[in-house]
């Protein structure tokens, strides 16, 4: 029961308990969506198990918010112990060649020395998922599948994964736009491979199918 009656308002003083309602418009509230909803993969070398063991989900997003969330949260690949990879791919695309959105695709592939891990390698990570996300390779963008970046001791690695190797337009299209986006001097050639001869390669380097 309550012990005491509310005051009764006086029309002659201020109300100063009241706070103004504010005009708060839907730019400050709604969060500003994705076109695909995307997962963060990470992968981490422990020996005792098997590769795909190794690959864990750790979020998945679908706004810009909650991309800069996830983002700001988490490591830098800079930051990784060698062997460790983060993965950045479509929801219901597995990181993995065997996915059946993968299994007929490639990659774009960077391989970077190893002073690049202080000088470019997180920029371009960055780089590579504002691409993704952003859907920055016009109809192209269609064809990705995700992002993975290696941790390596002999050199990092970033790759974008398409869904056919077939796919020549649109494969060049992302090159070409890729390399620009990064600002890799033209004379630097980067190449696609399809997963099949990455999968099956018996020596340490794969052909390119394709390259710009
Ligand atoms: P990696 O991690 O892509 O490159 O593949 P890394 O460590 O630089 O080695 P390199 O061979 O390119 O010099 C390392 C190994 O992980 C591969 O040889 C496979 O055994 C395994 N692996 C990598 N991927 C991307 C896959 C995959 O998609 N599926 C399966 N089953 N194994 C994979």
């Amino acid at each position: 029961m309550a012990t005491s009656e509310p005051k009764s308002a006086d029309p002659e003083e201020p109300q100063t308990d009241v706070a103004a309602p504010v005009a708060v418009s839907p730019e400050q509230y709604v969060k500003h969506p994705l076109q695909n909803r995307w997962a963060l993969w990470y992968f981490k070398n422990d020996k005792s198990k098997s590769w795909s063991e190794n690959l864990r989900l750790i979020s998945e997003f679908d706004t810009v918010e909650d991309f800069w969330a996830l983002y700001n949260h988490i490591q830098q690949p800079s930051k990784l112990g060698f062997g460790c990879d983060y993965c950045l791919f479509k929801d219901g695309i597995k990181p993995m060649w065997e996915d059946d959105r993968n299994k007929l695709g490639g990659r774009w592939l960077m391989t970077l020395n190893k002073q690049q891990r202080h000088n470019d390698l997180d920029r371009y990570w960055m780089e590579t998922l504002l691409c993704l996300v952003g859907e920055s390779f016009d109809e192209a963008s269609e064809d990705i599948c995700g992002a993975v970046v290696n941790v390596r001791p002999k050199g990092d690695k970033i790759a974008i994964w398409t869904s056919n190797c077939q796919n020549r337009d649109a494969i060049m299209t992302i090159g070409q736009q890729y390399k620009e986006r990064l600002n890799i001097p033209a004379k630097a050639l980067i190449g696609y491979q399809s997963h099949d001869d990455t999968s099956s390669k018996s020596g340490s380097t794969t052909k390119n199918m394709y390259s710009v």
